[in-house]
């Protein structure tokens, strides 16, 4: 087995997101599917590993790092070429401000264990529970569509891949999953397209993970 072992989830997009960015640093793994359908990601097996209980969860060697931002990060400064951060500091937090839309202001609300306790204790609908995952997706993708305008593309901050982009297609396969109304953020289609055209971003589609329906 490989000394790098990543816990995840064919669907999970915050594992989606780190399975982008060891593809385009050419680091091989070891995949461990955790079934979020039957709950596997509370089981003790898990949470003994990770005890937030969710995924992803990337052990390499005797380091293991949770959170899927953190991760990439941590690849990023031990295999720094190609880079997910190009820039001086200023395009840096750029970058970082444009991923924490996705990660920290759409995907935390959208989350499994968010639309089961909107149903399950608070009784909504699944309709209800659908229009609440596609507004908060659309008010994210609204902000972005901003940031894709002003960019000179192919990407979402020019010619480089970055963290943005990483986060990027993950949450657009999340809107179209959710039915989200994605033909309102044109220029976010036209970078979607171009990144899942490349390599990197092939190998980490989610249909082709272990586990994934067929
Ligand atoms: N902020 C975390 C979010 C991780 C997360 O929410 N993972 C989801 C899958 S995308 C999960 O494991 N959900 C299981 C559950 O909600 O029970 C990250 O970026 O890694």
């Amino acid at each position: 087995m490989n000394d790098r072992v990543l816990y995840d989830y064919w669907r999970s997009s915050a594992s989606y997101r780190v399975r982008i960015a060891l593809a385009i640093k050419g680091l091989d793994y070891t995949a461990k599917p955790v079934d979020l359908r039957s709950g596997a990601q509370s089981g003790v097996g898990f949470t003994m590993l990770n005890p937030q209980g969710l995924v992803p969860l990337l052990i390499d060697g005797d380091v293991a790092i949770n959170q899927s931002l953190a991760i990439i990060e941590w690849l990023e400064e031990t295999h720094p070429e190609p880079s997910l951060l190009p820039g001086d500091a200023t395009a840096r937090a750029r970058i970082r401000a444009a991923a924490l839309t996705i990660v920290a202001d759409v995907h935390p609300i959208n989350n499994l264990r968010v639309l089961k306790y909107l149903k399950s204790e608070l009784g909504q609908e699944q309709e209800a529970i659908d229009t609440w995952g596609r507004h908060w997706i659309e008010l994210g993708l609204s902000a972005l569509e901003e940031i894709a305008e002003g960019s000179p593309g192919p990407f979402l901050f020019g010619a480089q891949v970055t963290l943005a982009d990483v986060c990027l297609v993950p949450q657009m396969y999340n809107a179209r999953r959710l039915q989200a109304d994605v033909a309102r953020f044109p220029k976010l289609g036209n970078i979607d397209k171009r990144l899942n055209g490349l390599k990197a971003f092939q190998q980490a589609r989610p249909e082709r993970q272990p586990g994934a329906d067929q």
